[in-house]
């Protein structure tokens, strides 16, 4: 394909920006402007726009490595994939299947998520697999699930944002991490919507907004509790809506009238007046969101506060109505369909539950396997990665770098180095590769053909523009290769129209439904939202012969038997680790524009690099001064898990009883040597945002 123009998709976050790729006569591949897809219409951050760096041979793996007296060095793919099932096959004798671990990534294509579940369950027979996708959206999906009774992120496309009255955007610093979608919030704000923003810093997103509540970092959920309290004092309820369309409501609101607004301003440092002025600018207009993202889910309480919020939608009628509702922006490119194709501990393709009898005999059939023999649901990500080295003796690992982006990293740096084999693929030699006994080498974004799901529910895509190297074999290929080594020969083809055509009849009738997609819609549609079922005797085709999928979701009905939403009742309580003498500030942590998550591939663009080269503690002017640091010194941040040195970086735009640090780096400043991991009950998310440390100078 020389010097054709190809449209694609950017290969970093759940925005899935379109772009353009043509080769270039020298090998590298320019990226242009793709104005056609209406996410981003043309515009990318310097993420997307510097993606083709790391195609580079220079910065990637250009060849399958083995460990041999201690280093890593080159071999061949037979050799790296006989010593993959090797390691595997003996851990599973020796300890049985459940002592094979296997770890994802939501930004694997859907293909590749749905063909590493089918790899653990029918080729390993292990219950232990998961996937990053739980450090990020879970508690969101856990919240959607409970409340709508269906996950899919965002409801409606990101279209319909600048036609809603009143977003409120909960921890999200969109203008960083998702840049090109601050248009639609430019546009509801020229259509006269109003924006608030809730983060305990001053953001890039909240220095847009036209109110910003700066809680203390893990108190969302007594701020959405007070929130509803004042909508039930004021009368501002939506009776009709919530008797039509909702189910529980007597007992959220009970719990939600014991959080008074001056008890809710002592617990978040939110004023009441600020709490007034949010409840009337979200109210007053005839439709209105709320949008979370990691700030209030990463928390040992996330699901429950997610309930809160999605309450607070549900009581003033503003869910599954034109321009209203709640939505999650999800993470990763492929963090929504990542999320429903079975590499996640308890879940099968198409959303299904893998502890669901009728869901097992579904999968089961289109795979070929006796539903007894699928196991049952397994651990989460924090908790497998936990068990590595004692219950878990091997693991594969493909689209994650949790040595620097797992919570307490240096723990789990610890187990991964206690494995007895760990196998991983990557593009790069991440951090977590270097550690393995096998690495391999695959193929990028640019170099094949797959679908990813945005943030909208949109399954887009994602079209090959150029050749890979000699030497790079795609992770549907390992996959192949390992499965065809350990006794199953058939099931895992290598093309991924082949994958996709299995996953639409493994997803159809689920949840997730993607049977009435193909690989041409796809190509001629830019995309197409699910569920998006087969034309049939249950579903009428309409003026078409094909459904044409599902944009805006809940209209008419929620997902549940009897079309209603739950209210979920629940109350305030504290984050896991509340500061006290020993450690009395706040730790929250998070992203920067120029890098992109463990800094596996951005950390290699070197003018990404330029512009963040490195961690850095952001600190209030007063907190600074207790200390005796000016900007830039060293500050050596610690907690119970251990202690990160970086530099300070003062600002009045955060609260002077927390710090903050991104999480892109390793070594000395990296974030997660300090976080906890303490769990939701529900969605296993830990908590990320908020945990207690002290600050000390550092000699130089
Ligand atoms: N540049 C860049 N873009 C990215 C990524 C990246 O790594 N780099 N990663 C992608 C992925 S996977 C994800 S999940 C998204 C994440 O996107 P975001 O959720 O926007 O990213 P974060 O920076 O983790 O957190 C958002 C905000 O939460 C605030 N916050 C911290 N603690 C709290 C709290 O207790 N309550 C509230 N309300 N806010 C709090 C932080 O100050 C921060 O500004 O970004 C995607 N886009
Ligand atoms: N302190 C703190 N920690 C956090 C967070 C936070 O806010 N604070 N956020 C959490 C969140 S939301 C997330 S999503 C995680 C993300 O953290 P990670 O899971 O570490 O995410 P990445 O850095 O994107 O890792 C992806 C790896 O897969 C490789 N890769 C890319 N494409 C492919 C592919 O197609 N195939 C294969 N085999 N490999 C590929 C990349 O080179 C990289 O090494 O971090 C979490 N950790
Ligand atoms: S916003 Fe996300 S999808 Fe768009 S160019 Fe940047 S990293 Fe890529
Ligand atoms: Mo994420």
């Amino acid at each position: 394909m020389p010097n054709s123009v190809t449209p694609t998709h950017c290969p970093y976050c759940a925005l899935q920006c379109g772009m353009n790729l043509t080769p270039a006569p020298d090998g590298t591949v320019e990226v242009s402007e793709r104005a056609d897809f209406p996410v981003n219409r043309g515009a990318l951050c310097g993420k997307g726009r510097t993606a083709p760096a790391v195609l580079s041979s220079r910065v990637r793996l250009t060849s399958p490595l083995v460990r041999s007296g201690g280093t890593l060095v080159p071999a061949s793919w037979d050799e790296a994939l006989d010593r993959i099932a090797e390691g595997l096959s003996r851990t599973r004798t020796e300890h049985g299947p459940d002592a094979c671990g296997v770890f994802g990534g939501g930004g694997l294509t859907n293909e590749k998520a749905y063909t590493l579940g089918k790899f653990a369950r029918v080729v390993l027979g292990t219950s232990q697999i998961d996937y990053n996708g739980r450090f990020c959206m879970s508690s969101a999906a856990a919240g959607g699930m409970k409340a709508f009774g269906l996950d899919r992120g965002l409801p409606f496309p990101l279209e319909d944002i600048p036609k809603s009255g009143c977003v409120i955007l909960v921890g999200s610093n969109l203008a960083e991490t998702m840049p090109p979608s601050l248009r639609f919030f430019t546009e509801l704000k020229e259509n006269g919507g109003t924006l608030i923003v809730v983060d305990p810093r001053r953001t890039k997103t909240a220095e847009q907004a036209d109110l910003h509540l700066m809680p203390r970092p893990g108190t969302d959920l007594a701020l959405a509790l007070g929130l509803l309290h004042l909508v039930v004092a004021e009368g501002r309820t939506d009776e009709a809506y919530i008797g039509e369309r909702t189910v529980g409501w007597e007992d959220a609101r009970a719990a939600a009238m014991a959080h008074w607004p001056e008890y809710v301003e002592r617990i978040t440092g939110v004023p009441v007046p600020q709490l007034r002025e949010t409840v009337r600018m979200f109210c007053e207009p005839e439709s209105a969101m709320v949008l979370t993202a990691r700030g209030p889910e990463q928390q040992s309480k996330g699901t429950d506060t997610v309930s809160a919020w999605i309450n607070l939608c549900l009581a003033t009628g503003r869910a599954g109505r034109p321009y209203s509702g709640y939505g999650c922006l999800t993470g990763q490119g492929n963090g929504q369909g990542g999320r429903e194709h079975g590499q996640k501990a308890d879940q099968l393709p198409g959303y299904r539950k893998l502890d669901d009898p009728a869901a097992r005999a579904h999968v089961a059939e289109v795979w070929g396997v006796d539903p007894d023999s699928l196991p049952g649901p397994g651990r989460s990500a924090y908790e497998l990665l936990d068990a590595l080295g004692s219950d878990i003796k091997s693991l594969l690992l493909m689209g994650s770098n949790p040595v620097v982006s797992a919570p307490r990293a240096a723990h789990i740096e610890e187990r991964i180095k206690s494995l007895d084999f760990l196998a991983v693929c990557d593009v790069v030699l991440s951090e977590t590769a270097a550690l393995a006994d096998v690495v391999l080498p695959v193929t990028q974004w640019a170099e094949e053909t797959g679908t990813t799901t945005n943030l909208e529910g949109r399954v887009l895509l994602r079209r090959q523009a150029i050749t890979p190297p000699d030497g790079i074999r795609s992770d549907l290929d390992v996959l192949h290769g390992l499965a065809d080594r350990l006794g199953v020969e058939k099931g895992f083809p290598t093309d991924s129209e082949e994958v996709f055509e299995e996953l639409r009849r493994a997803s159809a009738g689920g949840p997730a439904d993607y049977s009435g997609i193909t690989y041409r819609r796809l190509a001629e549609e830019n995309g197409v939202f699910w569920p998006c079922p087969t034309p049939g005797k249950d579903v009428p085709a309409g003026d078409h012969d094909v459904h044409p999928g599902t944009p805006r979701l809940f209209l008419e009905r929620f997902a549940h038997p009897d079309g209603r939403a739950r209210f979920v009742p629940v109350s305030h309580r504290a984050i896991a680790e509340e500061p006290d003498a020993e450690y009395p500030v706040l730790l929250t942590t998070g992203r920067v524009v120029a890098q992109y998550q463990s800094g596996a591939q951005t950390r290699r663009v070197d003018e990404l690099n330029a512009a963040a080269p490195g961690p850095f503690v952001e600190l209030h002017p007063r907190l600074a001064e207790r200390l005796g640091a000016a900007e830039g010194d060293p500050v050596a941040v610690v907690s119970r898990r251990g202690r990160a040195v970086a530099p300070a970086r003062i600002t009045l735009g955060i609260r002077p009883d927390t710090v903050f640090m991104p999480f892109h780096w390793y070594g000395e400043g990296r974030a997660n040597t300090l976080t906890n991991p303490a769990l939701d009950p529900t969605s296993r998310m830990p908590e990320f945002k908020a945990c207690a440390v002290r600050l000390e100078t550092v000699e130089r």
